[in-house]
């Protein structure tokens, strides 16, 4: 029986109703890492793996979470509604958020599992957040457009999980489009969708499988190295709001000297935000080759100066860096672990992969999996 069957009957067993059914996906991003919480750009796009969730209203406050994929259930109230330090707090988080803006609720039976493996930099929390938000928009018709749907998501990631994570996996998520990339201002939001057009070329995701943890990780201190760099140029400049307003010769003047831990962190996200643009202007003129030597760029930033890399990580990029047919190749999202992103010929896809397993494995002791991905439609509710 396949996933959306299996939810169903789960539902059905449960709660002895037919559900309603949301898809909510998650992303890649070709290019642009930590910069969305520093105001600038990146270029992510809704994947082929998803969160599923089978959903319907109840006529109480009461709440029924069912986590397929790891057995577990989670019952409580919308009246108490507290952090529980599990996965159910990415659905409370969200009807937490509902709740203080005051959109009128219910209680809700949900069951839900997926494709997306857990802490592989694929952004499972981002889609399980949009998937709630969206079904709550559904199940009691609150109107809600997609944009504040996703805001949502992000405050309850921010507020009710504790990590303080940009916009970026919410946007791709939920804005998603069939074939496309989405080319996203993080400052103000605007965007723009760019057709993916690499003819014979594939999007090649390979995992670590070194599970990271946002919460736990350095992702908090990076943003707070990254507001902090802004403060101290702030007292030159008064009028910068965010490293999306610096520029290199700014940090080269008033903090490579003074404070050379922060500038390395400012450093990798101007040079960033300036790659992504670098990139985009690669991507329309078809020059995909420039577009991959850029990613190598990123990853050597995201290694060496803003240091949320991880060997395994490295390893993985080291080696498709030397075999033929691949474009680029860099870690993606938020680091210590996860998932690289490579950009790989069609023709020389079974050799990269063949490779790729084999020398991980030698050097590391571990397996990689490999996803070969196409780029959907954003969150949306689905049919059996
Ligand atoms: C994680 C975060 F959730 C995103 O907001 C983004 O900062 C990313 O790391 C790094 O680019 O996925």
């Amino acid at each position: 029986m396949d996933l959306l069957n299996q939810l169903a009957a789960s539902f059905q067993n449960a709660f002895n109703a037919e559900p309603t059914f949301v898809c909510s996906p998650g992303r890649v991003n070709l290019i642009g890492e930590h910069t969305d919480y520093n105001e600038g750009f990146v270029l992510p796009a809704a994947i082929d793996k998803a969160v599923y969730l089978a959903v319907g209203p109840r006529a109480d406050n009461e709440l029924h979470f069912i986590a397929h994929d790891l057995s577990k259930t989670y019952v409580g109230s919308l009246d108490t509604i507290q952090k529980t330090n599990t996965w159910a707090d990415y659905l409370l988080g969200v009807i937490a958020q509902f709740q203080q803006a005051n959109h009128p609720l219910r209680g809700i039976n949900c069951v839900f599992g997926g494709t997306i493996p857990m802490g592989s930099g694929l952004s499972s929390s981002a889609a399980l957040e949009n998937g709630v938000g969206f079904a709550l928009n559904e199940l009691f018709d609150l109107g809600l457009d997609r944009i504040s749907l996703l805001k949502l998501s992000q405050r309850a990631e921010n507020e009710f999980v504790g990590a303080k994570v940009g916009i970026m996996d919410m946007f791709a998520s939920m804005m998603g489009k069939a074939g496309h990339v989405i080319k996203l201002d993080c400052r103000s939001l605007d965007y723009a969708y760019a057709p993916l057009q690499m003819e014979g070329i594939r999007i090649v995701l390979c995992d670590s499988r070194v599970k990271h943890s946002l919460v736990t990780s350095e992702y908090n201190t990076r943003r707070a190295e990254c507001e902090a760099g802004v403060r101290l140029l702030q007292t030159v400049y008064p009028n910068i709001r965010s490293l999306r307003d610096v520029t290199m010769t700014m940090l080269d003047t008033h903090l490579k000297e003074k404070e050379p831990h922060l500038y390395r962190r400012c450093a990798y996200v101007v040079q960033e935000n300036q790659r992504l643009l670098d990139g985009v202007a690669a991507l329309e003129a078809g020059d995909v080759a420039t577009f991959g030597q850029l990613m190598y760029g990123s990853h050597e930033g995201l290694s060496r100066w803003y240091e949320v890399s991880c060997p395994e990580l490295d390893i993985l990029v080291g080696i498709a860096r030397q075999q033929p047919g691949v474009l680029g190749a860099r870690m993606m999202g938020g680091g210590f672990g996860g998932c690289t992103i490579n950009l790989v010929e069609a023709r020389a896809l079974d050799a990269f992969a063949n490779r790729i397993t084999e020398e991980y494995k030698r050097q590391t002791g571990k397996d990689t999996y490999l996803h070969v991905c196409k780029i959907q439609d954003g969150t949306n509710v689905i049919s059996l």
